[in-house]
């Protein structure tokens, strides 16, 4: 008998565009999913480029109009894959339509419409996911049991720092991720976001914060192109110069809802070396983990209750580690990368589509991180603990 499919529509041709297409493409070659989902249209700006990209990524049709997409009564799913000042729009859009939806991080541009955006997917009954990425590393999986099997006793300390370095040069042009207008956000929304809700999902609720927040370089070069991250030298810059009005690091302190936890996140994109190290160290009273998704299928595990001769670190392979998975991969050790997360996180919104309750991020997860931006940003500016 025939599977029962579902008809996805995906908003967005770049870096995410190109991920997600990604998952939709290899989760039914490796996973059996109860309903199989279909590429049917993929929606971009650029109608030559996104006809181009749709034919290259496996999708049936190309289209440049979200809002008749979103309109199609032949599209069940509707992925928003571009940048902040759009989610608002197209997912109100999308959940007026019924559709359920994936949404990229962060959520919305402010609390304000990220609240709307949760009370619109609830009110039209559809599911809902924020694309919070790195929950789906199997090394993450592991530690999340670990922390709520209590492996680790009381945790003292959540330590994340998210770092890259991509504009570092005074020269990497203004592209969109530098506009608070298109992005909503620099790097606090941007990479700070995922440090964040990784200790709401691991430990808890971030309930009061401190913080500090920097623009280094100030003024950019205006871009005639649009300048990604891996394609900073070759654009054609113009010799007009615009502002940055988005951060290019913040940092901060935070207090763990009803626990007597630490804890402290670092967002920067001025770390020289440090190209994608989203990293965590989590401390309890009964030992530690460190993760960096450089070395994603990695861990490190220290137990104090080893024998004191053989304290130390372990090297744990998460592929080893009997998360489900895994086990839809290669064998142990053959290790997986980043665009696996995608498709782990297409599949557990496409598996679970008929379930109550669901297991990955959701909007939920999207305005609570959220709340905690809008209070870094308040915190900054009153020099002073604010609540989220
Ligand atoms: C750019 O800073 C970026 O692509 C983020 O937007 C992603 O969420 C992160 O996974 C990698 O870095």
């Amino acid at each position: 008998m025939a599977k029962k499919t579902v008809n996805v529509a995906l908003i967005g041709t770049k870096f995410m565009g190109k991920a997600h297409s990604n998952a939709f493409r290899q989760v039914t070659k490796f996973f059996d999913l109860p309903v199989e989902p279909v590429m049917k249209v993929l929606c971009g700006r650029n109608p030559v480029e996104t006809k181009e990209l749709a034919a290259k990524y496996g999708w049936e049709e190309a289209s440049t109009d979200w809002k008749k997409v979103i309109a199609r009564n032949d599209i069940d799913v509707v992925d928003i894959s571009v940048p902040g000042n759009m989610h608002h729009p197209m997912a109100i859009a999308a959940a007026k339509a019924g559709k359920h939806i994936i949404c990229e991080k962060p959520l919305a541009a402010n609390v304000k419409q990220a609240k709307e955006m949760l009370d619109a997917v609830t009110k039209a009954g559809v599911k809902n996911l924020c694309g919070f990425s790195y929950r789906f590393a199997p090394a993450i999986g592991t530690i999340k049991k670990m922390i709520a099997n209590g492996d680790l006793g009381h945790i003292y300390h959540f330590r994340a720092a998210y770092q890259q370095d991509w504009i570092v040069d005074p020269e990497f042009p203004l592209n969109w991720r530098l506009q608070k207008k298109v992005a909503g956000c620099g790097a606090l929304g941007d990479i700070g976001a995922h440090i964040i809700d990784m200790c709401q999902n691991l430990i808890g609720p971030v309930e009061e914060v401190a913080a500090s927040m920097r623009t280094f370089i100030k003024k950019r070069p205006l871009t005639e192109g649009s300048a990604t991250i891996a394609a900073a030298a070759g654009h054609k810059k113009s010799s007009k110069m615009g502002t940055v009005d988005v951060d290019d690091a913040t940092i901060i302190l935070a207090h763990i809802k009803g626990q007597d936890t630490l804890a402290t996140f670092e967002a920067t994109r001025f770390a020289p070396g440090r190209r994608n190290h989203n990293s965590i160290e989590v401390n309890g009273s009964k030992g530690s983990v460190l993760w960096n998704q450089e070395d994603m299928n990695i861990f490190q595990y220290y137990n104090v209750n080893d024998p004191g001769t053989l304290q130390g670190f372990r090297r744990i392979h998460a592929t080893d580690s009997g998360h489900p998975y895994t086990g839809a991969w290669w064998p142990s050790a053959h290790i997986i990368g980043y665009e696996h997360l995608f498709t782990h996180e297409v599949h557990d919104f496409i598996a679970q589509l008929n379930s109550k309750k669901v297991t990955y991020p959701t909007f939920a997860d999207g305005l609570a991180c959220q709340k905690v931006l809008e209070a870094v940003e308040k915190a900054t500016k009153s020099r002073k603990w604010e609540k989220v």
